[in-house]
């Protein structure tokens, strides 16, 4: 099977990138170029409805969006990854727990961090919502910080899953934050897991990336 992922740097599509990568299958990355609003095009958007990347084009033309399920679909499709825990693993629940909290809590939160605009009208509106999201996103942080110190290194344990590639995608995210991610001690200990992985650092290469550690 071959596959077509379509990006923009430092998006949602990282953390599906580096599954991809790891899979070690045959696989193009097609870059949009947000400048030029490419993810609208009229061809884009026949792909994905809602403009918005990533876009995973797999079985020669099968069609799906939404970075946590493009995820959990590649890793699940090649164990051999062990990015995804199998049905009845012990890590099963804990790990679908992860990627349904991460794509629903703190990534909407960068969202509203990120495109005030698409949530509300008017400059001081969107500043307050920015500011918001990063007072929000920092508790989060706490939490998710102490969830590594009592039960980590990984958010399941000892395993490495394609959620901590997740997770380090958003801390990447929070990178112009008054105290980023990376900042706190165990997240940096996660981003640091992810990028010791050969997958995730030739992500950030090709994407033009540097994960702050
Ligand atoms: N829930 C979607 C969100 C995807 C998303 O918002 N992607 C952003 C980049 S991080 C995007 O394409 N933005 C371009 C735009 O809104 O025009 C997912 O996780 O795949």
């Amino acid at each position: 099977m071959s596959y077509k992922l379509y990006y923009i740097a430092g998006s949602a599509a990282m953390a599906p990138y580096a599954v991809l990568i790891e899979a070690g299958v045959k696989a193009e990355f097609i870059k949009l170029d947000r400048e030029k609003n490419e993810q609208k095009s009229e061809d884009y958007l026949t792909l994905n409805p809602h403009g918005r990347v990533p876009t995973l084009i797999y079985d020669d033309g099968k069609v799906m969006y939404e970075s946590a399920a493009i995820c959990q679909f590649l890793a699940e499709h090649y164990p051999a990854t062990k990015l995804a825990p199998a049905l009845g693993h012990d890590d099963r629940g804990l790990f679908l727990q992860w990627m349904a909290y991460l794509t629903n809590t703190p990534q909407e939160a960068l969202m509203q961090y990120w495109y005030p605009h698409y949530f509300v009208d008017g400059e001081a509106e969107q500043a307050k919502l920015h500011a918001k999201a990063e007072e929000r996103l920092g508790k989060m942080f706490d939490f998710l910080d102490n969830e590594l110190a009592a039960k980590g290194p990984h958010l399941c344990g000892a395993a490495f899953y394609a959620c901590d590639y997740y997770l380090a995608m958003l801390i990447r995210w929070s990178r112009n934050f008054a105290k980023p991610g990376h900042s706190y001690p165990h997240l940096n200990k996660l981003v640091r897991a992810a990028l010791a992985r050969p997958a995730y650092a030739q992500m950030l290469k090709d994407q033009g990336l540097e994960q702050p550690v």
